[in-house]
């Protein structure tokens, strides 16, 4: 490996932490009962669709766990947060 992609691997390295940091889940659950409802999440992602909520809700049970937002934070499924 050659000292230039040495660094660019640093920096995707880097960049992928950052970005999975960004969505602290556990913060989102407003009312504190371990699940994360639509309107918990539009409250961090006002651009939210039911469409991506669903997406991200991989057990179809109408709220997202602490483990399903990182996993569809890392596959990109979430829109910015505000
Ligand atoms: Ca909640
Ligand atoms: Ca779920």
């Amino acid at each position: 490996m050659t000292p230039k992609f040495a660094a660019l691997a640093a920096v995707l390295t880097l960049t992928g932490a950052t970005a999975f940091a960004e969505v602290d889940a556990s913060a989102l659950d407003i009312d504190g009962d371990g699940k994360v409802s639509m309107e918990e999440m539009l409250a961090e992602f006002p651009e939210l669709t039911a469409d991506q909520f669903s997406a991200v809700d991989t057990d179809a049970d109408g709220f997202l766990t602490v483990e399903e937002i990182e996993a569809g934070d890392a596959a990109g499924l979430l829109p910015a947060s505000e």
